[in-house]
This record gives structure tokens, C-alpha cells and sequence, in this order.
């Protein structure tokens, strides 16, 4: 064998070799690349900000006012409370002792520390009531 022909079998196969490589990667070359959608179209979103339609009725009604008598030192705090007609009165309890509102028409539960009685006054008038516990507690609620 000769110098030269050694060399090219040592040559010819790798140029075979590197010959494949490359067709190989141009195979792989020519195939498109998987890009993403060049140009995403921007989404028809609704602006991100855009509240919800609420349009408050058309009419509506004065929010209902409260008021509130503490029960405590076992006296009604205020004594006499003067409202507008559909108020909610709101009693609590503050005293150690349990009371009960009795009023002509209706009464309360016996309220222990710190429990509540409501009651909304939609009628005017005056409406007196007392402890059913203590009958010396007394008050008074003006509706008018
Ligand atoms: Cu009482």
C-alpha cells in the first residue's frame, strides 16, 4: 500500500462520514423551524379595568337610620329617645344583671351581659316600655 493510498482510506471514510453529518443536519436544516405564530394577533379582550355595570336603582330608598339605648347601672341610656318612623332601635345589655323590654305590645327575651334586642319602629307614636325584671327601669321611644 501505498503512502498515498493509505491516506486516502484513512480520509475517504471520514469524508463520508462528515459528508452524512452534514446531510443530515441539512436535512434538518431545511425543515422549518417550529417557530410560534410570527404575529399573535392581540386578543379582542375587554379593557382589564372595565367594571361591571352596576347602576344602582334609580330609586333608591334612604338608608335606614339606627339608633341604639344602652342598657346599663340598670337604667335605659337614653331614657327617651325621640326617632324617625322606621328606625331600628338597637338595645344592649351592658349590665352584669339580665333585663327584659317590655313594651305594651311586644316584649324582648331576658338579655343577659352583652346580647342585643331590635326591634324597627314603623308606626309613629309614643311607646313606652320598662324592664319585666326591674319594672322601675323605664323608657320611652318617640316615633314620629
Ligand atoms: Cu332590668
Amino acid at each position: 500500500m501505498s503512502e498515498t493510498t493509505r491516506l486516502m482510506v484513512a480520509i475517504i471514510p471520514m469524508i463520508l462520514f462528515i459528508a452524512l453529518i452534514a446531510g443530515c443536519s441539512q436535512q434538518y436544516g431545511t425543515q422549518p423551524a417550529q417557530q410560534p405564530p410570527s404575529s399573535t394577533p392581540p386578543a379582542n379582550q375587554p379593557p382589564a379595568g372595565t367594571p361591571p355595570s352596576t347602576t344602582p336603582p334609580a330609586t333608591t330608598p334612604p338608608a335606614a337610620s339606627t339608633a341604639v339605648v344602652s342598657i346599663k347601672n340598670f337604667a335605659f341610656d337614653p331614657a327617651e329617645l325621640t326617632v324617625a318612623k322606621g328606625t331600628k332601635v338597637t338595645w344592649t345589655n351592658e349590665d352584669a344583671a339580665p333585663h327584659r323590654l317590655d313594651f305594651d305590645a311586644f316584649s324582648s327575651e331576658n338579655l343577659n351581659t352583652g346580647q342585643t334586642y331590635e326591634f324597627t319602629f314603623n308606626d309613629a307614636g309614643t311607646f313606652d316600655y320598662i324592664c319585666g325584671l326591674h319594672p322601675t327601669m323605664k323608657g320611652k321611644i318617640i316615633v314620629q
